[in-house]
């Protein structure tokens, strides 16, 4: 198996411990790329999964085992970074075990004369949290209350109020979600700025990138439940994103796009709402598992 060795790799949210966690993927993709530092960026271990189901398998530990294989065999030096799923390493960070492994809350990567902070990101969580009720309202919920509209404004029409549009209210407010994650990437690369670094390395919401913002690097190593992706640095100090492509997803097995539901075209307004606010459900929902 041919190797390609890279200054550093960026992993995070891997969930080991959860079901979803693409463990075999992950430990193939170490053998097939070697690395002098590897970042582990949070989320590694699925503390919260585990507590609630312990679905640890050996896969999960084939994993761990692969990471120390590599300070073994390569001398590799590796930095764990906690995440909130595995906030249990709260109780013993800072940590130190030989020379080479560390657990961090967070960490300054100096390397080819670049400074990146290194952090998971779940500390602009509170961000996401405001927008949590969006994701419990769902499809129902909005139907719901749109009839409790429809009931109210009946009401204030008897009593010769102006007529008050709910999809006018949520709008406002799926707006605000939409713009959620470039609010998340502004926030941490002006971390990155108060700490006098070029570029903020992280994870969290499983949305790999790399992008240049405001001059600083922005760096996202994506996730090992969906996107299996990973962030390389060469010795030119050039950063890459790694996908990993398996056998069968080479050979493309695409899903036929679905058919646009119907829509109603006297209440055009909601079912535009609507739209969005499932979509944007469905995508809350998963971010408040992150
Ligand atoms: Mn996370």
């Amino acid at each position: 198996m041919s190797k390609t060795h890279h200054k550093t790799i960026v992993l995070s949210d891997i969930h080991l411990g959860s079901a979803g966690s693409k463990a075999q993927e992950v430990v193939q993709f170490l053998k097939q790329n070697t690395c002098d530092t590897l970042l582990l960026n949070g989320d590694i271990i699925d503390g919260w999964q585990l507590r609630k189901s312990g679905a640890w398998k050996k896969k999960h530990t084939r994993f761990l085992r692969q990471v120390l294989k590599m300070m073994e065999n390569q001398k590799t030096t590796v930095v764990y970074l906690r995440g909130n799923h595995d906030d249990f390493l709260d109780s013993v960070l800072p940590l130190r075990i030989g020379k080479r492994f560390y657990i961090q809350r967070e960490f300054i990567y100096e390397s080819c004369g670049k400074r990146y902070l290194v952090t998971h990101g779940d500390v602009f969580d509170s961000i996401t949290s405001t927008m949590r009720w969006l994701a419990l309202l769902g499809d129902t919920g909005y139907t719901f209350l749109l009839w409790v509209n429809k009931v109210y404004n009946r009401w204030r029409t008897y009593r010769g109020l102006p007529y008050y549009s709910l999809s006018q209210r949520i709008k406002a407010s799926v707006k605000r979600a939409v713009s959620f994650i470039s609010d998340y990437e502004q926030e941490l690369v002006g971390l990155a700025r108060a700490r006098r670094c070029d570029g903020v390395i992280c994870g969290h919401i499983h949305q790999p990138a790399i992008s240049v913002m405001d001059g600083l690097l922005y760096l996202n190593s994506g996730d090992w439940v969906e996107s299996l992706t990973a962030l390389t640095e060469d010795y030119e100090g050039r950063w890459q994103l790694a996908y990993y492509v398996d056998a069968a997803a080479r050979q493309g097995h695409l899903l036929p796009e679905e058919d646009d539901p119907d829509t109603d075209t006297a209440f055009a307004e909601e079912a535009d709402t609507r739209q969005l606010l499932v979509s944007l459900a469905a995508q809350m929902a998963e971010r408040a598992t992150l």
